[in-house]
């Protein structure tokens, strides 16, 4: 009889035969990373659009104005997401697109191009899952104080209301926010990223109003009658510390208390740790009678996205994606235990929801050859990066999905152009899209699932 470990088998076989049969496979993109079309049929401005005039700001001085240019070719993108057979596909709607001034008026034109994205992707047998804020906030809302105010919580879930009063019927799944981390500090602390604040202390006021509004908009779009599972996604790092000192130990346990706690935490059990909340002092957030028990509202998931790990020294004399690994071009560096070792943590940390991995990929060079991409690399790195999810499902942790980010090469951010993530690459010239070798090799892994579930009897 055939098993799984027969060798006879191809590595891609086994792969996913380790996978249950209800797994779900996808893709990810965010809105302004991909869509373009900036100033078209009524779309406000966006705090990136206003963060990329700003000189520097963007390594190669690009913007979001043509990105992708998804927003016109939409039916083919979402015949190229159809062609790779994932089961999802997971974007996110531009809220200026929707509200270009953030409240009031919605935009017809805006919310007809969603309508037709999610009809367009089940149409083709592919699931939507949408999120809300992958971090466009309209300017029009950081005029009068963005996240650091308490009234972008309230305008949030009108937002979210709205959007699952429209599209709410037929997603898969709707998410609040991606990586409230990644904009409280890059956005707020760090000012690397929009809106290009420098504050500690806003910048925790800030996570505090995007956890607070993530858990009163899941309470009125369930209120509202959404039937779609509603989660958050967080950005989670491994964290080792760089040697076996005391000093270094502590300080491993404070990043993670920081980058991962600050937001697990309240999400899973209603407060923010208190470790954090004494280094913090006079930085702590502001919170009112009732906000942690309304950001600890249970949700349906928790999507992880997953890139590195990171080593903590005391003496901060250590480059975090060091200790001798291969590196991506961002300069992370490569470490597939990291992502099996931070779900055991959650899970054993916190009585979990299914979990979707729904961010995981590399940037590497990927030169376009007589007509093809050959990035080994990526294929190592999703392989390897998928193996661990597999580690940390047989020890029990209940994960219930995987998504490549990303499923074209986009704009990175203060990175711009440069850094392509990517299966499918995007020639920004001609916009033609071209299948690198790891949408092929994603592609036939994909369609193995019947083979391999057939050897399984699944
Ligand atoms: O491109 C980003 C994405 O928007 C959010 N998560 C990390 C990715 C790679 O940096």
């Amino acid at each position: 009889m055939n098993t799984l470990s027969t060798p006879a088998l191809s590595e891609q076989q086994s792969l996913i035969g380790r996978f249950p049969h209800t797994f779900l496979w996808g893709v990810a993109t965010s809105a302004f990373q991909i869509e373009g079309a900036s100033r078209d049929d009524g779309r406000g401005e966006s705090i990136w659009d206003r963060f990329c005039s700003v000189p520097g700001a963007i390594a190669d001085a690009s913007n979001g104005d043509v990105a992708c240019d998804h927003y016109h070719r939409l039916e083919s993108d979402l015949d190229l997401v159809a062609s790779l057979g994932v089961d999802a596909y997971r974007f996110s709607v531009s809220w200026p697109r929707v509200l270009p001034n953030g409240e009031g008026n919605w935009n017809e034109r805006g919310l007809d191009f969603y309508d037709r994205l999610v009809d367009g992707l089940l149409a083709r047998g592919v699931k939507p899952h949408l999120t809300l804020n992958h971090w466009d906030l309209p300017q029009a809302l950081q005029d009068k104080g963005g996240w650091a105010s308490r009234e972008t919580v309230h305008r949030f879930v009108e937002y979210a209301r709205g959007v699952q009063r429209r599209l709410g019927d037929r997603v898969a799944a709707i998410t609040t926010h991606n990586e409230p981390q990644v904009v409280a500090v890059l956005g707020h602390e760090h000012g690397t990223f929009a809106p290009g604040i420098k504050s500690q202390k806003i910048a925790i006021q800030v996570s505090h109003h995007l956890l607070l509004s993530h858990g009163l908009a899941v309470q009125a779009m369930r209120a509202d009658g959404c039937r779609a599972p509603l989660g958050i996604v967080l950005n989670l790092a491994h964290v080792e510390p760089a040697t076996g000192s005391v000093a270094d130990l502590a300080k491993a346990k404070m990043d993670d208390a920081r980058g991962r706690r600050w937001y697990a935490d309240p999400l899973f059990k209603g407060s923010y740790p208190q470790e954090v909340l004494d280094a913090l002092g006079d930085d702590a957030p502001r919170v009112e009678s009732g906000d942690m028990a309304a950001i600890a509202t249970p949700m349906d998931y928790l999507g992880v996205n997953y890139y590195f790990r990171m080593l903590a020294s005391a003496a901060g004399d250590v480059d975090p994606f060091g200790g001798g690994l291969p590196r991506t071009e961002m300069g992370w560096g490569i470490y597939p235990r990291g992502l099996a070792e931070i779900l055991r943590t959650l899970h054993s940390d916190y009585r979990l929801p299914p979990v979707y991995i729904t961010e995981n990929g590399g940037a590497f060079k990927d030169p376009l050859v007589a007509g093809r991409v050959h990035d080994a690399d990526r294929i190592d790195y999703l392989r390897s990066h998928i193996s661990a999810v597999a580690d940390a499902m047989q020890d029990g942790v209940p994960v219930a999905g995987y998504m490549v980010w990303s499923l074209m090469d986009n704009f990175e951010w203060s990175s711009g152009y440069a850094k392509r993530f990517g299966i499918v690459h995007v020639d920004y010239a001609t916009q033609q899209r071209t299948m690198k070798d790891s949408a092929l090799w994603y592609r036939e892994l994909l369609a193995f699932r019947a083979t391999a579930q057939t050897t399984q009897g699944g």
